[in-house]
């Protein structure tokens, strides 16, 4: 391979410009391009995110007062069991495996997923998916209401005596949602070892790919489980098996484990993608290389292997026996030595960097504060005697949002201003992205932390009234006020989004002056990626060592 000049690179950029079908109709196909998919995910699964966002506010308008006054208590449930169904299936799912679809074959010198057809059928099982669970609101008896976890007995109840009811669609939804899963784990894996450019060896590939790889193999181990257990419901409910259900001689302890085994390890296949973004951000705003690359790369793994064996902290108090709690609470706490490492390592990479504090820079940051905080309060309920105080109050739904919100979304806010300008060609507006990022970060705060005394007071989850003499009113009014400055949050995100891709500046190919196989090619990048598959001669992360990191480009960043 031979050196251009940077004139003809300019150029042949140029050319790919124009050469890009701008026209928004392939957003709407069956196409097989990876980066289609991934846009394809990130919108679909940000309109679930605000029908998700709209429940949640029915739910804390509904607890700002103590009695149950807004909706009926059966909606309540609906409302509840729906949002975290939504938020979790069709938001942070699909919008996580969209931006790996978007980044992962640029990453590592690809011209695409190692299936392409696979990937865009298993992309449109998740509107599949969507309708089903929408349209469940409107069959007799409305949507399931047994939580996002659908304990049987409870879940078998079926009160309407109807075959289609709220619940059986819900479960067809999530073997549906399933399925789509393991056909892109099984993508991205094979993509993973053995789609990557000459000389992008394991210990070259950005941290991102690495968090990717190892979310994906918990993936392809834990689905079946979750898979099996819905489908196994599904029979317990519909032709009368007895598998959960205990009036058949079922054991609805079994589904706990089912559930869990998956839904657990789920969590670390939602959180390595975030702290792989967090990886890439912070390098490029500190303007230093990833502190201890390799033991950070390792750690996504090892944190796969540790998730594999924790599940029954989920079930301390459904009659674990005392030495079973002992040990995994010992295997819980063991999972925050690898999390501890990647903490210790974001931080000594910012660390005295010449800090730049854009948009995905303060949203990254933000949700490393925000994922300290939840990891202390997860150190403490991995503790038996804490957790079997505060199980199934406000305190556990204080820390999953924390999680949830105030690092899972607002890292996937900061993946999507970072790498904005590269698929859209265009510079997003700084202004609304600020005011986005401190609307985000006051309002979590506002909106969650009153969660933690209330659950410490007492106050029980999945609960649409309280004692007006208990003493809860206070924060549930602070939660609410947070909750609808989330709400007005996306506004100026959506405002920003739209404007700035319709007819925001042009951006160029490098805005960031960041090191990685994507920013090497023009914004967007053309079809199939590459003119000529790069040749990778260095480590990732060369910040402030230009040394280039590709054989092709003269210089380095
Ligand atoms: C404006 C933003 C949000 C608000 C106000 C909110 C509020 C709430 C509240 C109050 C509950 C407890 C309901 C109850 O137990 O009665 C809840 C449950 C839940 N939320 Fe959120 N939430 C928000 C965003 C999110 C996000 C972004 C996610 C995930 C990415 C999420 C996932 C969940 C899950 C999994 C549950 C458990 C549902 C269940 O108990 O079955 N939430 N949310
Ligand atoms: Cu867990």
């Amino acid at each position: 391979m031979t050196n251009i000049s940077i004139e003809s690179i300019g150029i042949a950029n140029e050319q790919s410009h124009h050469d890009i079908p701008d026209n928004w109709k392939r957003y709407f196909s069956f196409s097989t391009d990876h980066k289609v998919i991934g846009i394809q995910y990130l919108v679909t699964s940000f309109i679930f995110f605000l029908v998700g966002g709209i429940f949640a506010m029915v739910i804390r308008g509904e607890l700002m007062t103590p009695e149950s006054d807004l909706v009926d208590r059966t909606v309540y449930n609906g409302m509840f069991t729906m949002h975290g169904t939504v938020m979790l299936f069709l938001w942070t799912f699909p919008s996580l495996v969209g931006l790996a679809n978007y980044l992962v074959p640029l990453m590592i010198g690809a011209r695409d997923m190692a299936f392409p057809r696979l990937n865009a059928a298993a992309f449109w099982m998740v509107p599949v998916v969507g309708i089903l669970l929408m349209a469940s609101f409107f069959v007799p008896g409305g949507p399931a209401q047994a939580g996002w976890w659908s304990y049987p007995p409870v879940s078998l109840q079926n009160p309407t005596g109807n075959l289609i009811n709220g619940q059986v669609i819900w479960l067809l939804a999530v073997a549906i949602s399933g399925v789509s899963s393991i056909m892109g784990a099984v993508n991205f894996v094979t993509t993973i070892v053995k789609m990557r450019a000459p000389g992008m060896s394991f210990f070259r590939m950005p941290l991102f790919v690495w968090a990717v790889f190892s979310a994906q193999i918990i993936q392809l181990f834990g689905l079946p489980a979750l898979t099996a257990g819905a489908v196994m419901l599904l029979l317990d409910l519909t032709v009368g098996t007895g598998f959960f259900d205990p009036a058949n001689g079922g054991n609805p302890v079994m589904f706990q484990h089912y559930f869990w085994f998956y839904s657990h390890p789920a969590v670390y296949v939602i959180i390595l993608p975030i702290f792989g973004i967090f990886s890439e951000i912070f390098p490029v705003y500190a303007r230093k290389p990833l502190f201890g690359y390799k033991v950070v790369a390792v750690s996504s793994l090892l944190i796969a292997v540790v998730s594999a064996i924790v599940w029954v902290h989920h079930m301390y108090v459904s009659g674990t026996p005392g030495w079973m709690r002992m040990i995994f609470m010992l295997t819980t706490m063991l999972v925050s030595v690898p999390t501890g490492i990647k903490v210790f390592a974001w931080v000594a990479t910012i660390w005295g960097g010449r800090m730049r504090l854009t948009t995905p820079m303060l949203f990254a940051l933000g949700g490393l504060v925000l994922f300290v905080f939840a990891g202390i309060v997860g150190i403490m309920l991995s503790s038996v005697p804490v957790d079997v105080h505060v199980n199934n109050t406000y305190f556990v739904v204080g820390h999953f949002h924390y999680v949830l919100y105030g690092t899972v979304t607002m890292g996937m806010y900061a993946a999507i201003y970072h790498w904005f300008p590269k698929m859209t060609g265009r510079m997003y507006y700084e202004g609304l992205g600020k005011l986005h990022f401190w609307l985000t970060f006051i309002g979590t705060n506002l909106n969650f932390f009153p969660m933690h005394p209330l659950g410490l007071q007492g106050m029980l989850r999945r609960v649409a009234s309280y004692a007006p003499d208990a003493g809860y009113e206070f924060w549930n009014i602070v939660a609410s006020i947070g909750a609808f400055l989330l709400g007005m949050s996306t506004l100026p995100f959506i405002l920003n989004m739209i404007g700035a891709w319709t007819i925001g500046e042009k951006a160029p190919d490098n805005p960031w002056q960041a090191i990685g196989l994507e920013w090497e090619v023009s914004s967007p990048p053309p079809v199939e990626n590459f003119e000529e598959i790069p040749v990778v001669v260095s480590e990732p992360y060369g910040y402030g060592k230009s040394e280039p990191l590709t054989e092709s480009r003269g210089v380095g960043v």
